[in-house]
């Protein structure tokens, strides 16, 4: 069926041709160029504006340009931006007072993107085990899940399965034990099988994989087995944290702007990996947490990064949280994600293009009715943006949605309209 499409202006067409003519081609974006944002908007260079439903991979999950966010960040970079860690400086004790108690941990190591944020998980996992668990040195072994997604680096891909991020990038690193995710019997049958396990890294919604949200309780078992086998239990919540799945960590309740709530904390990590909307999507800002048992092990001059706990990243994260916290987002997400996944729902009975509607909070995705490889979900994304909303597949046939947290339910069922009166089109 011949789709018409949205053809793009001379301007828009001179800055993509720009970004194919000097920038490395790492990416295949969908083809709008966005120019300005606010809230769950954003604006193209040519005026017109979209829902976001990406949210920069739920890191807008305070919507663009928050303004109590990024006047913390104006504030700070007019008076002091970067000092190193080799000084002290005023911004960076508070924060980290303020993201320790907000998260109801000893301690924090403050890092820059997400993958930094894994990186130093997986070297803090290690340490734990040569000098507190006795494991025999460079023989750690981390379990990860199959299909897992933490970041770029040479080491998280080398225990990735995508081949499209490993391909002629080894020779990769040793040290890790691959097993299917939400899989409990499969975990167990692993820490059974070695005294080199040192911990088990985790997503507790897998989201590049598309959105798998695992069974009930395998998190609080996978906590228990890791527990019982003094093994570390680490949640990279780069993506699912930050409210995005309708509790301030997809993985446990239990945090100081909830405490007291009905939020059972389903499980507590003993490593916590924080990124993307830790900052709203302001600046590059990751943090890893742990209690002082496993983070007091670094000493001077054995981990860091240049931009590490910056004033500017501390300032705008502690802005960031607060919105979080003061706009309940969280609470949000949870009740306007019951409300959208039932409006996706009631769509498929109406259009069988959508298969199956999964998720938690506002991290969902709708899988399309085609083969992985089809481009029908390219094409439906190319007539939801047409039609004012933007998103993007993964993994062929699903289409991840998630517009940032602030989005109310009367914006939540315009959407609603938006897609299926774009999916309508292909029928
Ligand atoms: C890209 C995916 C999402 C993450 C989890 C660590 C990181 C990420 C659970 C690393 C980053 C980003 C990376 C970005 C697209 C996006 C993504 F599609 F790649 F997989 F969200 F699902 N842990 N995810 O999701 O954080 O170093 O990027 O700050 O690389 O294309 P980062």
């Amino acid at each position: 069926m011949e789709l018409t499409q949205q053809t793009l202006s001379a301007k828009a067409e001179e800055l993509i041709a720009k970004e194919n003519k000097y920038g490395a081609h790492n990416y295949h974006p969908l083809p709008v160029v966005l120019e300005r944002g606010a809230g769950v908007h954003v604006w193209d260079v040519d005026g017109k504006k979209y829902y976001d439903f990406l949210s920069a991979y739920s890191a807008v999950n305070q919507g663009h340009c928050h303004p109590k966010i990024v006047n913390a960040m104006i504030k700070q970079a007019q008076t002091l931006t970067l000092t190193s860690r080799a000084f002290y400086n005023n911004q960076l004790g508070n924060y980290e007072e303020f993201l320790t108690k907000y998260f109801d941990f000893d301690k924090v190591l403050p890092m820059n993107t997400g993958a930094e944020a894994v990186e130093t998980a997986l070297k803090l996992c290690r340490k734990w085990a040569y000098e507190v668990k006795g494991i025999s040195e460079n023989q750690a072994q981390i379990i990860v899940c199959e299909n897992n997604f933490h970041g770029r680096t040479t080491t998280i891909i080398s225990f990735s399965n995508d081949e499209g991020a490993r391909k002629s990038f080894g020779p990769f690193t040793a040290g890790f034990i691959k097993i299917p995710y939400d899989d409990i019997e499969a975990l167990e049958n692993v820490l059974k099988s070695s005294n080199n396990i040192a911990g088990f890294l985790v997503e507790p919604i897998q989201g590049e994989a598309g959105v798998y949200v695992p069974t009930d309780g395998y998190l609080a078992k996978a906590k228990a087995l890791c527990e019982a086998h003094n093994v570390l239990f680490i949640a990279d919540e780069v993506q699912t944290g930050i409210a995005r799945t309708g509790k301030l960590l997809a993985t446990c309740g239990n945090c100081s702007c909830t405490k007291g709530c009905e939020n059972k904390p389903e499980v507590k990590p003993d490593i916590l990996i924080l990124g993307k909307a830790i900052s709203g999507g302001v600046y590059p800002v990751s943090a890893v947490l742990a209690n002082d048992n496993i983070l007091n092990l670094i000493k001077p001059g054995q981990h860091g990064s240049t931009f590490g706990g910056n004033p500017i990243a501390a300032a705008v994260a502690v802005a960031a949280l607060e919105v979080v916290r003061d706009e309940n987002l969280a609470q949000n997400a949870a009740h306007l994600g019951i409300i959208f996944r039932k409006g996706l729902n009631e769509i498929a009975t109406r259009n069988s293009l959508i298969t199956l509607v999964r998720g938690k909070g506002l991290l969902n995705a709708i899988v399309i009715n085609c083969a992985e490889d089809s481009v029908l979900a390219w094409d439906i994304c190319l007539k939801f943006r047409d039609n004012g909303l933007l998103a993007k597949p993964t993994h062929g046939n699903k289409i991840r949605l998630a517009p940032p947290l602030v989005i109310t339910e009367a914006q939540i069922m315009e959407c609603l309209a938006i897609i299926e009166q774009s999916l309508n089109e292909f029928i």
